[in-house]
């Protein structure tokens, strides 16, 4: 047999304690490339039909969310997420269905994919939900949905879980909610530069818990287009200036036709869902063609960009760009 050499020993003595020599870890850090988490889309073509036999085989009785994740195949052992800190979902309610009041640590939002008036109720706040509204339910709000109108319900939600998890500090409540203090109405808060002193503590949120797609598309039409033809808007707090939630910085992009898009790299994570019309995504070594209400990630650390092929197309994107940039840990570059 032969015998170990004092080195071999060494590193042996090494492990058996419980500790590592950092010379033989990787060294000169910087993201994976290309991103270890690849691009992922699921096809309007292919949920559709899985929400309309959710709604005919799944009764609300035996769930208390009619609520289809998007799983990442990619993610495998790390966890069920669809990026590293966000989770994407497919929801739907048929009219006269309610989904009962619950409340949990996560920050979620909703983004209606199809049908119209059903009604998100954030506590106490009734949201109606049209078309492409955005509806926050941040962290801790007591929230239920409920439908009335004629038509079935299917809505895009999101949800920072995935990151609460990591932290181990999701917490999750059901209802009925105490009662709760009035509080102001949207309303009260889209006079430009005016903010309700209501003696309500001002939570770490945005006090709009709902933003029409009519005046995203307004705000659009006021705004000068960047170089490559496409405008951003960006969904905000408007007491602060800062995101809608603390962990979720939502976007909504247009783009110019057959124009590509001025590729970019960041360190956050983003869920793109299809708000309106037609055109490709060039990602990292993938690309992908897209239509309404089809949704796709955007990869940490790929380069990006989008071209249209119909005059419309707009895409909601839902980032956690800014909890990101708060830790410190956001880097962005565009290629010119
Ligand atoms: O509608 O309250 O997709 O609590 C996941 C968890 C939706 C909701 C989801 C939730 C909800
Ligand atoms: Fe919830």
């Amino acid at each position: 047999m032969a015998t170990k050499t004092t080195q071999e020993d060494f590193y042996e003595a090494v492990e058996a304690a419980s500790v590592a020599p950092l010379w033989r870890q990787f060294n000169g850090e910087q993201p994976t490339e290309p991103s270890p988490l690849p691009p992922f889309m699921w096809r309007w073509s292919s949920i559709s039909p899985l929400t309309e036999r959710a709604a005919r085989e799944v009764p609300m009785e035996d769930v208390e969310r009619r609520v289809l994740s998007l799983k990442n195949p990619h993610r495998g052992v790390a966890g069920p997420g669809t990026t590293k800190n966000l989770v994407g979902a497919i929801q739907t309610l048929l009219p006269g269905e309610t989904a009962e009041a619950h409340r949990h640590s996560g920050n979620a939002l909703r983004f209606v994919l199809e049908g119209h008036g059903a009604e998100t109720i954030v506590d106490g706040k009734t949201c109606l939900m049209e078309e492409r509204d955005l509806i926050l339910t941040p962290l801790l709000s007591w929230h239920a949905h409920r439908h009335t109108a004629s038509e079935k319900i299917v809505w895009f939600d999101a949800l920072d879980i995935p990151l609460f998890r990591h932290m181990n500090a999701s917490f999750y409540e059901e209802g009925p909610p105490p009662n709760l203090p009035p509080q102001s109405p949207d309303a009260a808060f889209l006079q430009g530069g005016l903010t309700p002193v209501d003696g309500n503590a001002r939570p770490p949120y945005s006090p709009l818990f709902r933003y029409p797609w009519a005046a995203v598309l307004q705000a659009l039409s006021d705004m000068p287009a960047a170089d490559d033809g496409s405008r951003t808007l960006r969904y905000t707090n408007p007491a602060t200036g800062g995101p809608a939630m603390t962990l979720i910085d939502c976007f909504v992009l247009a783009l110019a036709k057959d124009r590509d898009t001025i590729p970019y790299r960041t360190t956050s994570d983003a869920l793109c869902v299809v708000a309106d019309g037609e055109g490709e995504s060039q990602i990292g070594e993938h690309s992908f063609t897209w239509q309404r209400n089809d949704i796709f990630t955007l990869p940490n650390w790929s380069w990006i960009s989008h071209k249209a092929v119909s005059g419309d197309a707009k895409l909601f994107l839902v980032t956690d760009r800014d909890a990101i940039d708060r830790l410190g840990m956001l880097r962005e570059e565009t290629r010119a």
